[in-house]
């Protein structure tokens, strides 16, 4: 089956022919690498401001952290976190998305303008896939993970990781499309980080290619996640270097949307890769690297 080249999402046509960034905000007291760093509306909103001057193509925002053994919200806490900022995320001339598993929250949201839903359970809560059938024309983000956040990392006893992220991602896109969703408007996340060991996750990695098969473009979240910190030894601070050359590869296997925290590094290393020969960044016709984001 052949991918879309765009991703519709809201009021954007997503032009996937080069690879998008997104960029997280969280809006969280307790996110894994930068909770209480945006907690403050006004500071969230700055940041989304600085996050678009360095090339973000979207931004995701995000008010209940899913780091392993996260508590979850209640609706209003969560919507208390987000409510403040998305107004100003959405005059910002980019793509907006929403980091949310409940169905309350996407309601809200999409009721605000939003233009994206990114759900790490997959539109799983009551509720949820109706309401994004019915919406004419939201993006979303399909995820592959086991259980909840608070327990997800004693659920990593797979066959074969691959196999199961595949069908369960073919089966969540199905879902939606039988409910009459159309096919440009969905992604998928294989969920690194998110009930997998290390080794799952870059077994994973090598074989992503495999979920190309599903005919969906890929998203990946490699930011700053635990594994690079297994494998390299590096704190949560300190794993930027780990952070694009995982982006990068898991460009190299077909995925088409990188979730990042840091979008200006991650553009610097877009450019470079796209000089160096990887397909579409920032290039134009005659091979000259123009500055867009
Ligand atoms: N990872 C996180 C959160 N949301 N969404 C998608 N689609 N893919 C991911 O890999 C993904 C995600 C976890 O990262 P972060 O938002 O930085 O941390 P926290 O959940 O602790 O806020």
């Amino acid at each position: 089956m052949t991918q879309s080249r765009h991703w519709q999402a809201g009021r954007f046509q997503i032009d996937l022919a080069r690879p998008q960034v997104m960029g997280i905000v969280n809006l969280t007291p307790d996110s894994f690498s930068d909770g209480g760093a945006w907690t403050d509306a006004q500071v969230a909103v700055e940041h989304c401001e600085q996050l678009v001057r360095d090339g973000a193509d979207i931004l995701d925002l995000g008010g209940e952290s899913t780091r392993p053994g996260a508590a979850r919200l209640s609706v209003e806490e969560e919507w208390a976190r987000l409510a403040p900022v998305l107004p100003a995320a959405l005059s910002l001339g980019v793509p907006v998305s929403v980091d949310t598993c409940k169905t309350e929250i996407m309601r809200r949201a999409l009721d605000l303008g939003v233009d994206i839903v990114n759900d790490v359970q997959a539109l799983r809560d009551a509720g949820a896939e109706a309401l994004l059938a019915q919406h004419p024309n939201a993006g979303m983000c399909l995820m592959h993970m086991r259980g909840e956040p608070a327990a997800m990392q004693q659920l990593t006893d797979y066959q074969d990781v691959t196999r199961e992220v595949f069908e369960f991602l073919g089966q969540r896109a199905e879902a939606m499309v039988s409910l009459g969703v159309s096919r440009d408007r969905i992604v998928l996340d294989p969920g690194y980080g998110f009930a997998k060991t290390a080794a799952q996750n870059f077994e994973l990695q090598r074989r992503q290619g495999e979920l190309l098969a599903l005919g969906y473009p890929l998203l990946v979240g490699w930011s700053r996640k635990s594994s690079l910190g297994a494998l390299t030894g590096r704190a949560v601070d300190e794993r930027l270097p780990g952070s694009l050359a995982a982006a990068l590869a898991a460009l190299t296997h077909g995925a088409r949307v990188l979730r990042v925290h840091d979008v200006a590094a991650t553009v610097d290393a877009l450019k470079v890769w796209a000089a160096c020969g990887g397909e579409g960044y920032g290039m134009s016709e005659n091979g000259a690297i123009s500055s867009g984001g």
